[in-house]
């Protein structure tokens, strides 16, 4: 399996985030996809891949024009004012108050284009989201040409981020894009799988009414869980959609049993769509030991993830999304992918 990968996604570091009530160094390191890539190497995978330049012409099919306008501008304006460290909001447009007015001042415009303090911006992030969305696509044109599957090693993740907004390390939807990609490249059906700990609420914003792409989450219980706002079992998709959106909320300490169970639904319901192709949002933070999340599978998990995705014979592209046990991440993401090979 060939994997993509860019060097810019190292100019996205240093930001902050709120947990706890602290303000402490963010977990979505620099340092993830270098495990990753470590450990393609180690177990030989395949080749990793410069990206290749593309346009955003796609991704403001997904995201509104005014969102994928602003992105880059954020650190412009943050240094204008004399400020450095990491551009966060803090004030969010919530019931009650105007969603439908962007404010002129930067400090309003990030509270407008997010949904948390979660996805800040640093010096060298429009580099790195330009690039991670660069990466998705190159893996995409890999599998468009007629390869099995690809890795697009993305790096910021994508799947929380919705048509106008960032939010929990995503800016824009790599996966999402990539869907859109493959149906502009004549795909007449696109399934999503996330199995990020997370759900996808992005990916889910995004393509909730239409019925060209399919969504399907595997996710911690928005009741207990981030992003607690969405990802519950009765958000079945609205008009064309209805019915092509499926979520999995399983509560804290899931472990494979219960969790395979899942995966295994969502994969008949998946080939009983039966898309052209699929797009798997790989998050590997459903780890025992991640050190963010609740769920409880092991090691030894992660190749049957892939074993079972493979069984459904369809072209497969693998976009990464979280996982932050840094160490095990590289065995991990690639336990799925060789679990995938070798199926
Ligand atoms: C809130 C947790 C952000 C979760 C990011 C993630 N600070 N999403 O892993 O898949
Ligand atoms: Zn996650």
């Amino acid at each position: 399996m060939k994997t993509v990968f860019s060097p810019l996604h190292s100019g996205h570091s240093s930001q902050l985030e709120l947990v706890a009530g602290a303000i402490v160094p963010g977990f979505e390191l620099p340092s993830r996809p270098q495990f990753v890539a470590e450990r393609i190497g180690a177990v030989g995978l395949g080749p990793i891949l410069a990206a290749e330049e593309h346009d955003l012409s796609t991704a403001a099919k997904v995201h509104r024009q005014d969102y994928l306008d602003f992105l880059p501008t954020v650190w412009d304006r943050w240094t204008a004012l004399g400020r450095s460290g990491t551009a966060l909001p803090f004030t969010w447009p919530t019931r009650g108050l105007r969603g439908d007015v962007p404010p002129d001042f930067i400090d309003g415009l990030l509270g407008y284009y997010s949904f948390d303090a979660g996805a800040g911006f640093v010096e060298g992030s429009w580099k790195a989201i330009k690039s991670s969305h660069d990466v998705a696509l190159t893996a995409a044109a890999i599998v468009h040409g007629g390869d099995r599957s690809a890795f697009a090693l993305c790096r910021p993740p994508g799947h929380h981020a919705g048509a106008a907004f960032a939010g929990g390390y995503c800016y824009i939807n790599n996966a999402a894009v990539a869907a859109q990609w493959f149906r502009d490249k004549g795909a007449k059906k696109v399934s999503i799988l996330d199995v990020d700990y997370h759900h996808g609420n992005g990916t889910q914003e995004i393509f909730y009414s239409r019925a060209d792409v399919q969504v399907l989450n595997l996710h911690a219980d928005p009741m207990q869980e981030y992003p607690y706002f969405l990802g519950h079992a009765d958000e079945r998709g609205s008009g064309e959609g209805e019915g092509f959106n499926l979520n999995y909320p399983m509560p804290f300490g899931t472990a494979w049993d219960r969790w395979s169970a899942s995966l295994d639904d969502a994969c008949d319901r998946l080939a009983e769509y039966a898309p052209d192709v699929v797009v798997v949002s790989l998050g590997v933070d459903t780890f025992e030991k991640d050190p963010i999340s609740k769920f409880k599978l092991t090691t030894d998990d992660f190749p049957k993830i892939g074993a079972r995705i493979a069984a459904l014979g369809l072209p497969t592209l693998f976009v990464m999304e979280g996982g932050y046990a840094v160490e095990e991440i590289g065995v991990n993401a690639v336990g799925v992918l060789s679990g995938f090979e070798n199926a």
